[in-house]
């Protein structure tokens, strides 16, 4: 039985399309909570986190969007992230677009920290959100978390981060979509690249079981954060930056399966949820099925088979 915390992150800043402000409810109303309980599981609502009041904040890159309001959001969600990780609980932010993950993934490295614990991150995404305020050419910061966690140099209106994740305990998975900024950085970075060429070739399991082997090793806690476009947009339509030759059905539901067997997960996001682009909450209730799965839902309940 895991204690779950579910932290609304109602996140809009990071990017210009509107409606990732409605995710944290529209989880709500797909079930998010009962899915969690009825397997077992405790679950306890904290309701949505507010913006605190905006100060002032410059960046030397122009284009870079709605900077205050993230920073405001880092802030608030690094706290509240590091406090449901302080209760033993799992922490589940129902998001909002991926720029919360700046402050998510600050809580759990301020909390690892703390605990004497590694901190790995699992980064299921169609993007590898590599880029710094000083390199993204759109503006939108829901593209730069990975940088910010990685220690990368950049960030200098933000809080410094917690403890930055060395690149060997960082897992980029499902990729398909990297800047030229990006790939010339990541290049200089350690950081285990599954693009979806990597697995076409080798599948969906081998690589994840040796990163999951890696972080049990390690004694290790595991931030997963899954962003809606590791999905094919097929089946998952409801976001903003949909790229084809994303993750089935059944290798997504595989990819949970795994990460409940390992027993490492210490705190996930569920981030870039549209539902003003959704087809009848059908990528609402998908995302809800996925979490299922990483909880423990199974058809058969066979003996736990070890991962490695
Ligand atoms: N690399 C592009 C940019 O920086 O604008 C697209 C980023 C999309 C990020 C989404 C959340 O994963
Ligand atoms: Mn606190
Ligand atoms: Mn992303
Ligand atoms: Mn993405």
């Amino acid at each position: 039985m895991t204690r779950t915390i579910l932290i609304g992150a109602p996140v809009d800043s990071g990017q210009r399309r509107p409606g990732c402000l409605m995710g944290p409810a529209a989880y709500r109303v797909a079930g998010i909570a009962g899915a969690i309980r009825d397997l077992g599981h405790g679950v306890e609502d904290w309701g949505d986190v507010a913006l605190p009041d905006l100060q002032e904040a410059v960046c030397a890159n122009p284009a870079v969007d709605q900077l205050p309001e993230t920073l405001g959001w880092t802030e608030v969600l690094a706290d509240r992230v590091d406090d449901a990780l302080s209760e033993g609980a799992m922490p589940v932010i129902l998001g909002g677009d991926h720029s919360l993950a700046l402050g998510s993934v600050s809580g759990a490295a301020a909390h690892a920290r703390r605990a004497g614990r590694p901190l790995f991150l699992l980064w299921l995404d169609a993007h590898s959100d590599f880029h710094t305020p000083m390199t993204t050419t759109s503006g939108n910061l829901h593209g730069t978390p990975v940088a910010y966690i990685a220690g990368r140099d950049g960030f200098d209106a933000f809080p410094p981060f917690p403890a930055p994740i060395p690149a060997d305990r960082i897992c980029l998975y499902g990729i398909r979509s990297v800047d030229p900024a990006e790939h010339a950085a990541l290049l200089e970075h350690d950081i285990a690249i599954n693009d979806m060429r990597v697995l076409d070739e080798h599948g969906i399991v081998a690589p994840l079981r040796s990163f999951l082997t890696k972080v049990r090793e390690a004694g290790g806690m595991l931030h997963v954060s899954l962003d809606v476009d590791f999905l094919d947009p097929s089946i998952a339509p409801a976001v903003g930056t949909t790229v084809p030759g994303g993750t089935t059905f059944r290798e997504a539901h595989l990819v949970m399966e795994l990460l409940h067997e390992s027993g490492l997960v210490t705190s996930l996001d569920l981030v870039e949820l549209n539902p003003f682009l959704d087809d009848r909450g059908r990528t609402a209730k998908l995302m809800v099925d996925l979490v299922g799965s990483l909880m423990g839902r199974k058809v058969f309940d066979r003996p736990t088979r070890s991962f490695t």
